[in-house]
Order: C-alpha cells, then sequence, then structure tokens
C-alpha cells in the first residue's frame, strides 16, 4: 500500500512539473532564438489565408483548373483581362480581418499559375503588367495591415507552371528534365529566389508561407539557401514547413488532427467551403459553429487555425466568407481570454471537450463542445479550485467535489452545474481560477 502511495506521489509530481508554468514552455526542444521568434506565432492562434488571382475570374480551381486540364492553359491565362480589383479596398480587408480576431493574414503573393501580385522586375507575369487592375495590390494590402497591428504573411509558389524554364507544367506533360538540362533549371533557380529577394526587400513579411516544395528536392530548391537568405534580410522571419526541410512549423492541410501532434508549432490552414480561391458554385460552407469548433480544437491541441477565403476579382469578398468571419470575431470578442496567448490544453483524459491553459498554468479554460449545458465532469484536478467563471458574463459557478477519498491522493471529480441561461450561441467557455499551477493526476484510481 505505502509502496502505491510513494508511486502516485512521484507521478503527480511529475504532471505537476510537466505543467508548472514556465517549465511547459521550455518543454521546446529548439535553440533560444527560434522559440523567441516564434512566441507571436505560438500566441496568434488564428490567422486569414487569402487566394486571390486570376482563377477569381471565371471562378475555377486555382492553378490546378489548367493542370489538370479542365480548361487550357491558354483561355485559363485570359483571365488576366478579367482581373480588375476595381472594388479593392484593402482596409476593408485589414479591418474585417482584425474584426475576426485574426493576429496574421497570409496572401497569395504568387500561386502555381505564377501570375504575382507584386509589380515584379522579373520578366513574368504579374497583375500590375499584365491586368486591367494595373496595380500593386500587395503594397496597400500590407500596409493596411500594419495599420491593425496584423502580421504580415507571404504565400509564395515554389512551382511555376506558367514560367517557360520551370520543368513542370501540365499533369501528364512536362517541358524538359532537370537531369538533362541543368542549365535551364538554373535559369528558375536564379528567376524564383530572385523573386522571393524582391518580396523580401520590399515587404518584408513577418512570415513566408511556401507551397509546392513536393515536385523538387531541397537540393534542387537550394531550400537551404533559400532560408539563409531570407533570414539574412528579415532575421525574424518566420517560415513554414514547406520548404523540404528548412521551414519553422508543420502545416496540415484541410486535414484534422485527432491526437495531439507533436511539434512544437503547428497550424491547420482550412476553406470556408471547399475551395481555396473564389468559387461561386461552391456554396459548402463551414457553420460559424463548425469553424469555431474546429478552431478551437486545433488551439487545444497546440495548433494555429489557418482560414481561408477567396475573394473575387474585383476584390470584394464573398458575403458568406464576410458572415463567417464576423461570427467568429463576435465569439472571440467574448472568449478570446481563453484563446490568444495561452497554452495548449490537458492531455486527453480529463475532459470531455477541448481545454487550454493559462501561460502562468493558474487558469484552466474548459470549451463545451456541441453547446452543452448542465453537468459537465473534469477529473484528475489535484488544486484547488478558487474560482469558477462562465467567460465573457459575470456568472460565478460553484464546483461539487463528489468521491474525493480522505486517505488517497487520487483527486475527486469537480462536477459544475452551467446553467442553460449561459450558453453562448456557438461554444460557452468556463474558466477555472486555481490556488497555483495545474496539477494533475493521470494514473489508474488505485491501480498503480
Ligand atoms: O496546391 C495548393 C492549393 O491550391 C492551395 O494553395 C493550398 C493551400 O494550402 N496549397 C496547395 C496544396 O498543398
Amino acid at each position: 500500500m505505502l509502496k502505491k502511495q510513494i508511486a502516485l506521489c512521484i507521478l503527480m509530481l511529475a504532471n505537476a512539473l510537466f505543467y508548472s508554468g514556465s517549465t511547459y514552455a521550455q518543454q521546446k526542444t529548439s535553440p533560444d532564438s527560434i522559440r523567441s521568434k516564434m512566441q507571436w506565432f505560438a500566441d496568434a492562434k488564428l490567422g486569414i489565408f487569402i487566394h486571390w488571382g486570376i482563377y477569381s475570374v471565371n471562378g475555377i480551381d486555382e492553378s490546378w483548373s489548367f493542370h489538370n486540364k479542365k480548361i487550357s492553359y491558354e483561355n485559363y491565362m485570359k483571365q488576366l483581362n478579367g482581373f480588375t480589383a476595381a472594388n479593392y479596398n484593402p482596409q476593408e480587408w485589414a479591418s474585417l480581418i482584425k474584426e475576426s480576431g485574426a493576429r496574421y493574414a497570409v496572401i497569395t503573393t504568387k500561386h502555381h499559375d505564377g501570375v504575382a501580385l507584386w509589380p515584379t522586375k522579373q520578366h513574368h507575369f504579374s497583375v500590375m503588367r499584365n491586368t486591367p487592375a494595373k496595380k500593386d495590390v500587395l503594397k496597400p494590402f500590407y500596409a493596411a495591415l500594419d495599420k491593425e497591428g496584423i502580421k504580415r504573411g507571404a504565400y509564395f509558389s515554389l512551382i511555376d507552371w506558367s514560367h517557360p524554364d520551370y520543368p513542370g507544367f501540365l499533369k501528364d506533360s512536362s517541358r524538359y528534365k532537370i537531369a538533362d538540362n541543368p542549365k535551364r533549371w538554373q535559369l528558375f533557380q536564379n528567376f524564383f529566389q530572385a523573386q522571393i529577394d524582391e518580396v523580401n526587400r520590399a515587404y518584408k513579411p513577418d512570415l513566408w508561407w511556401f507551397d509546392g516544395d513536393w515536385e523538387h528536392s531541397a537540393a534542387e530548391w537550394q531550400a537551404e539557401k533559400v532560408r539563409k537568405e531570407i533570414l539574412s534580410v528579415c532575421p525574424g522571419a518566420i517560415i513554414n514547413g514547406r520548404l523540404q526541410g528548412y521551414g519553422d512549423y508543420e502545416t496540415p492541410e484541410q486535414n484534422f488532427p485527432v491526437s495531439r501532434p507533436k511539434f512544437n508549432w503547428w497550424e491547420l490552414c482550412m476553406t470556408t467551403n471547399n475551395n481555396w480561391g473564389f468559387h461561386p458554385d461552391d456554396t459548402n460552407y463551414k457553420t460559424p459553429f463548425e469553424v469555431i469548433s474546429i478552431f478551437v480544437d486545433a488551439v487545444s491541441n497546440g495548433g494555429n487555425l489557418l482560414l481561408d477565403i477567396g475573394p473575387k476579382e474585383d476584390g470584394t469578398i464573398p458575403a458568406e466568407q464576410v458572415h463567417i468571419l464576423k461570427e467568429l470575431g463576435a465569439w472571440n470578442k467574448k472568449n478570446g481570454e481563453a484563446i490568444f496567448g495561452t497554452l495548449p490544453g490537458l492531455p486527453q483524459g480529463h475532459f470531455y471537450g477541448p481545454t487550454t491553459v493559462s501561460k502562468d498554468s493558474t487558469v484552466i479554460y474548459l470549451f463545451l463542445p456541441g453547446q452543452t449545458t448542465g453537468n459537465i465532469m473534469l477529473k484528475g484536478l489535484t488544486n484547488t479550485i478558487k474560482d469558477i467563471q462562465v467567460v465573457g458574463t459575470e456568472v460565478h459557478l460553484k464546483p461539487k467535489i463528489v468521491g474525493k477519498v480522505s486517505w488517497s491522493p487520487v483527486p475527486g471529480l469537480v462536477f459544475i452545474n452551467v446553467p442553460e441561461k449561459c450558453k453562448d450561441p456557438y461554444m460557452t467557455v468556463v474558466k477555472l481560477q486555481l490556488d497555483k499551477p495545474v496539477q494533475l493526476y493521470r494514473g489508474q484510481g488505485g491501480l498503480n
């Protein structure tokens, strides 16, 4: 019996260490410099992804529509003539992004079709040179983001299916093989690296979001050099994990992790309907409730959500997407203290729903899934609860501790009755103020 109790105490101590304030962050294994530059990203939790390009003219798949031969390349490129940006209001975009609660935005500076949103000096397509928009649409957007205090992200496709020196073109045809013509590949290397350098120097993105690295190896992209050169100009820039091993964080796409990813930093990128760019025939929008549930799930598992919108060719954002961002924003405004700047939540098994923990680990936030109210239960909490509050309200609740046995170190169950009147239209959050940094019992009852 004594042996069992000693073992239990050791286990509890180990868990207490894992969850005690600063030591939680110290679990990160990356060098200090990386950890400090990643801090804003870890705190940010929500970013808005923007796929804007000539594909919005016909409302077809971005780049893939010609690559997959749904439309001829010639007809795809005719969309250049219809990209007007006539009602583009970058300040309105930035204000909407701010309203959503997002802390960063990532825009497609260039997708796989090779059309740059900035006036590239390279001999290649840009909306400035080749469309009626005839302007740099990137610069005023980044300026508006700066004004709103939102970090600037640059999506950049390494793949460029339009460039005459890029091998890949259509799904079943390519221009050449690198092994047969290394000089031609070198021309492309010079080209794409010069474009990255242009964006890096002109706009100094806080975050680089590469895409398309799968078509070539790290050596072929010269990924190490690309990383180094970006950081030599912008030492604090964060680079996503699509640079063949030379990025800072992982980017699962449209796939939801079930168990907690083991990465230090990760970000789920997800569409609001089924498509990245503007697609008028795609009305399969996620509801605000679904988006909030996915967002909270990612955050409780240590990730961010990068939620995509696809503006029309004239620069207006589809009403359904505006609605989602506004509803998300209203929820964040009320419940944001449980999200922004928090730590990933309790390990599975303590609460049947997502959770987060404050940075000093003295607060646990319980997210009530599926619009639950009534009795909720928390297991294995060793701390004393000092206060319980329904976030965004003045309602304070009392716990009932059930089944605590005086001689056992196993904590009792915490039951909290959340009244119906406190129900948030999307997801109610309950805040538990603890006596000290959270300590958890992770054992198997009396069995260990
Ligand atoms: O091929 C692209 C796709 O069009 C879109 O841009 C997404 C966004 O993450 N990324 C690519 C596929 O991984």
